[in-house]
């Protein structure tokens, strides 16, 4: 008989829900190894993982470019070992969610958190339900059924505070990886964000950074029509994009940093009747690019010299939508 060493693979997203996912997932598998991926990278990432592995995939949206591939490999993965894929975010329309190979929890309705911790539930034991309420609101996505019941065993204005220690802690930390895992170990134990010190430290860097930032942000923003968008602005993408649509006062706001002659986004909008995901899938996928996520905050990645025909499509995108 040959006998090998299975691994279990936890393959997560780095923004709060995509930590705290993890950390419930690490929770119930405490011997997994935690790695960070995301849409792009994913599939590349799944490399490490061999045959016979149990592989555990949180909050990674499966993107236009690589899916039928993605959806190969998760196929030889859950043939040999097991594979589960936890998500919330849209898939590809001609995608069905039942053509996706393995033991799959999905809903556009839920964050990624409150899934898996759905689905660890009976291996979870308190304080841990904490960690799922902490990654839904960082995923503005805490109005659910489950996570206002869950949110009625604490006192909310405790645990806003650290969700707001969470997500301002992890800014600028993008791919400090080691830095995210030690987050993950640490939540996974059932101990608060402000418990850890070096998120809290950074937390408050990051508090102090956003109210400057704020402060003097209005002339580093160009407008074309309903879009507003800045290039290489330091400062995370994600709020970038949000402060730029709201001081501009447009429908759209980008946030755009060059990386290897590529753009890399966020697109935020407040707009009911836009959705970005179904723009971005659409536009992106013919600048030879990707993009997508959520309807109201998403983003994409396409080569630098298309980077003012994407402004202009995602304009026109904007107008025709009312
Ligand atoms: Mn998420």
């Amino acid at each position: 008989m040959v006998l090998w060493a299975m691994v279990k693979w936890i393959f997560t997203h780095g923004d709060g829900d995509g930590i705290c996912s993890g950390a419930l997932a690490l929770a119930a598998n405490p011997d997994a190894k935690i790695f960070f991926t995301h849409p792009f990278g994913l599939l590349e990432d799944l490399k490490n993982a061999s045959a016979g592995d149990v592989v555990i995939v949180c909050d990674i949206a499966l993107s236009e470019n690589n899916v039928s591939q993605i959806l190969e490999r998760f196929s030889d993965l859950s043939v040999s070992g097991n594979l589960i894929y936890i998500d919330h975010h849209p898939l590809p329309e001609w995608l069905p969610v039942e053509s996706i190979p393995g033991i799959v929890i999905y809903d556009v309705g839920a964050s990624s958190s409150e899934l898996t911790y759905r689905f660890f539930e009976s291996e979870l034991a308190w304080p841990m339900d904490r960690v799922a309420i902490y990654g839904a609101i960082a995923d503005y996505m805490d109005d659910t059924p489950i996570i206002n019941k869950l949110l009625g065993g604490w006192d909310k204005r405790a645990v806003y505070f650290e969700v707001g220690v969470l997500v301002q802690g992890l800014e600028g930390h993008k791919r400090d990886y080691d830095f995210k895992r030690s987050i993950v170990s640490h939540l996974s134990l059932g101990l608060p964000p402000s418990l850890h010190q070096s998120l809290l430290t950074s937390a408050i860097e990051s508090a102090k950074r956003e109210e400057e930032i704020i402060r003097g942000l209005k002339e580093h923003i160009q407008i074309y029509g309903e879009v507003a968008y800045t290039l290489d602005f330091p400062f995370p993408l994600g709020k970038t994009a949000i402060y730029a649509r709201a001081l501009a006062g447009t429908r759209i706001g980008v946030a755009g940093e060059r990386r290897s002659g590529l753009i890399d986004m966020s697109i935020r909008t407040c707009e009911e009747r836009i959705d970005l995901n179904r723009i971005l899938r659409r536009i992106t996928l013919k600048l030879g690019g990707s993009g997508g996520g959520h309807p109201k905050a998403a983003g994409a990645r396409i080569p630098e010299e298309n980077f003012q025909k994407f402004i202009k499509e995602l304009n026109e995108a904007a107008l025709s939508t009312g």
